[in-house]
Parts: structure tokens; C-alpha cells; sequence
């Protein structure tokens, strides 16, 4: 798919620039599997790449200029010096390209300026890692343009920092990991305490099932509060107890880490979400490795329930995909993502998908909710470059 509009973007950046880009790269949206909110806790996920990337057509410039222009957004070309302090107040979409340059700057990086032009196929706001994709393919582009010689987890460390601090948004580094460093056919699992990675098989379609990503049209925003909040939680909840992250704390000590909060009642349940979604994770990695695959949907569903009554980021839509799909015979289902709306994964005997779909279609419908967009979901590559 973005190999055949490498072209495309190609010719427009030609148009815009007046030459022809020195090259065209590709970065992908991704869903995950499990591991929610455990990554600014130093702990496991398990996000795959979705076929829908952002695509970049790129050339150098030696004027420490920025210009950008997106296929996607009304308007002309955007002239940019990305600035130092940085700001935390642009959240329009130029300022994650921008705060990669700025990250790659701040790091001693030689980028001496660009032309770039995006164009993307990750839907907006769906939980489903548009703006990563679009750090990620900035910033592999810029990386092999300027032959800074940087790993796949060196960028999303810088990506994430773009977003940090020159975005303002306080996530954590699992979508820049999976959209640099996932590979088709496969899960990753990422401990995020140190990057260190594995590549578990993930080919549901050679098992008969299928995996359904159900947007639930309901936009979310990670700059928001509600994140951060739960961020600083899971932060004094690590204070609290007194470890240097929630990562410490072991699945086997949870009911000991509970007691020792008392009557921090919000804490409590935000502990709870993490230590057993750690857990979770590493059900999950065990059942994938051992050929279990079916087995991981009640996992998903605990999965869901946690988010949903202990950490409190779900919302009606992505409840009611999920309790329509196992009512109507899905393997598991939860939501995925920061929350708050956003999309939620199905996991599905193949035979089933048109089915589930249409109960969730109609339930949506029943509920007055504007109409879902439900699509399969390969695990695809990971960011490239096209030409
Ligand atoms: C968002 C964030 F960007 C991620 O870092 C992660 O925290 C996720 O929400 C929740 O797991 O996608």
C-alpha cells in the first residue's frame, strides 16, 4: 500500500519544491495487543504495525529551515526554524515534525534543515498512533539523510522526547517503538525499562482468526489531562510504595502493595491495573509462544475490564464493542490505546468476522453512537524506506 504511493507523494513534493525528493520513507500506525499504560512505568507491551502508515517524501537543506506541507491538512506549505527553548504550546500537526528536528538538534545531531512532504493513511485520533508515525518517519528519513547512524530505538527514544517536551504530551515510548521496530508477521514485545525487544509470531490468519480493529470514531487526546493524570498517579503510587516504578512491583507481592496504600483508593486500583497488566503481558507472550493462540481472548477481556473499572479510561462505545463482540461469539476483545474513546481490538475465528462486525454495527446503532469504522488488522511492517 505505501509503495504505491511512494510515487504519488513523490510527484507532489516535486511540484511543491520544484525537484525531485532525494528519497521516500514509510512509517506505520500501530495497534497493541496488551500492555496499557504500563510503558511509563517501565513495563511490557505488545503493539504490532498496522498496514496504514505515514509516508514521507524528504530533501536536505543546509539553511537550518523546516518547510513542511501535508497532503491532509488544508493549507500551504508550513516555513519553520524549530526553536530553542522549545515550545510546548504549538499542538498543530507541524509541531511533530518540528520537535523531531528540535530532538535531533538538542541531541548534537547535524540536521541542517528539510523539505518534507506527508501524506498518511493512519486514521487521526483513533488511538491508533497517527503522530508517531508521523516522528517516526521524520525521523528515519532525517537519519539516513544526514547519516546520523541511529537504531530504530534510538529514534523513538528521540521521537518520544519530540513529544515530551516540544509537543507538550506526557506518553510513553511504546508507539514510537512499534511504529520503528515492528516487523510483518509478528508482536513485539518490548520491555520498556531498556528497550530490549523480541519478535513473537503473530500470523492469526494461518490459524483460521482474525483480528478486527474497531474505531470507535470517538476522538481522544493524549495533551489532555486525564493521561497525565493517570501518569502522575502511577507515579505516586511507585512514591508510595517505594520503588522506582510500578515495574518493581511483582505480580506475586500485588495483594501485599495494596494493603500497604490504605485508604489511597484511587492509587490502589491504578497499582492494581499495572502489576496485572504486566502480568498480563507476559500470559499472553507465553500463550502466543506455546501455540495457545486462542486462549489469549479471556485474557484480553480481563485486560478490558481492568482498564475499564480500575485505571477508568474506557468509555461507552468501547464497552459496548467489546460486550457486543463476545456476545456475539468473539474470542476476546478490549480496547487498546491511551483511552478515552480511540479504537478497540476483536480477536475472531475468521469465519465469525462478519458476524461480530455486523452485532457491533448494529449495536451501535441501537445505542444512537455514530457508526463504528471496523477493518482487519495484519501485523505489517515496520518503518522503511520506499525509494
Ligand atoms: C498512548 C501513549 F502514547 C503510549 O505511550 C501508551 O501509554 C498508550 O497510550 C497506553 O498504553 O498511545
Amino acid at each position: 500500500m505505501s509503495e504505491a504511493v511512494a510515487g504519488t507523494v513523490a510527484e507532489r513534493f516535486a511540484q511543491l519544491y520544484g525537484a525531485e525528493p532525494e528519497g521516500v520513507w514509510a512509517a506505520p500506525g500501530r495497534v497493541n495487543l496488551i500492555g496499557e499504560h504500563t510503558d511509563y512505568n517501565d513495563g511490557f507491551v505488545m503493539p504490532f504495525a498496522l498496514p496504514h502508515t505515514a509516508v514521507a517524501a524528504v530533501s536536505r537543506r543546509t539553511d537550518g529551515v523546516l518547510r513542511l506541507h501535508s497532503a491532509d491538512v488544508e493549507g500551504g506549505v508550513a516555513e519553520l526554524r524549530p526553536a530553542d527553548p522549545a515550545p510546548r504550546s504549538d499542538r498543530g500537526w507541524t509541531a511533530y515534525p518540528a520537535g523531531v528536528v528540535w530532538a535531533l538538534r538538542e541531541a548534537g545531531h547535524p540536521v541542517t534543515g528539510a523539505d518534507i512532504h506527508l501524506a498518511a493513511t493512519v486514521p487521526v485520533g483513533a488511538g491508533l498512533s497517527s503522530s508517531a508515525a508521523l516522528e517516526v518517519v521524520v525521523a528515519l528519513a532525517l537519519n539516513d539523510l544526514f547519516e546520523l547512524g541511529l537504531r530504530g530505538w534510538q529514534l523513538a527514544r528521540l521521537c518520544q522526547r519530540a513529544e515530551n517536551v516540544y509537543v507538550g504530551a506526557p506518553v510513553g515510548i511504546m508507539d514510537q517503538t512499534a511504529s520503528a521496530c515492528c516487523e510483518s508477521g509478528h508482536a513485539l514485545f518490548l520491555d520498556t525499562r531498556d528497550l530490549s525487544q523480541r519478535q513473537i509470531p503473530f500470523d492469526l490468519a494461518a490459524e483460521g482468526m482474525c483480528l478486527l480493529v474497531v474505531d470507535t470514531q470517538v476522538e481522544h487526546s493524549h495533551s489532555e489531562g486525564e493521561y497525565g493524570r493517570r501518569r502522575a498517579g502511577c507515579e505516586k503510587g511507585a512514591a508510595l510504595l517505594g520503588v522506582d516504578s510500578l515495574r518493581d512491583v511483582a505480580y506475586g507481592d500485588l495483594d501485599e502493595a495494596l494493603a500497604r496504600l490504605g485508604d489511597e483508593e484511587e492509587v490502589r486500583r491504578l497499582v492494581r491495573h499495572i502489576v496485572t497488566e504486566n502480568h498480563r503481558v507476559e500470559q499472553v507472550v507465553s500463550l502466543l509462544t506455546s501455540g495457545e493462540t486462542r486462549a489469549i481472548g479471556p485474557v484480553l477481556v480481563e485486560g478490558h475490564a481492568s482498564l475499564r473499572d480500575d485505571f477508568a479510561i474506557s468509555c461507552p462505545e468501547l464497552d459496548l464493542v467489546v460486550d457486543t463482540a463476545m456476545a456475539s461469539g468473539a474470542l476476546g476483545a478490549r480496547m487498546t490505546g491511551g483511552g478515552f474513546g480511540g479504537s478497540a481490538i476483536v480477536l475472531t475465528e475468521a469465519a465469525d468476522a462478519d458476524a461480530v462486525t455486523k452485532a457491533v454495527e448494529e449495536a451501535f446503532t441501537a445505542a444512537g453512537f455514530t457508526a463504528p469504522r471496523v477493518f482487519q488488522a495484519v501485523p505489517s511492517p515496520g518503518a522503511r524506506r520506499l525509494r
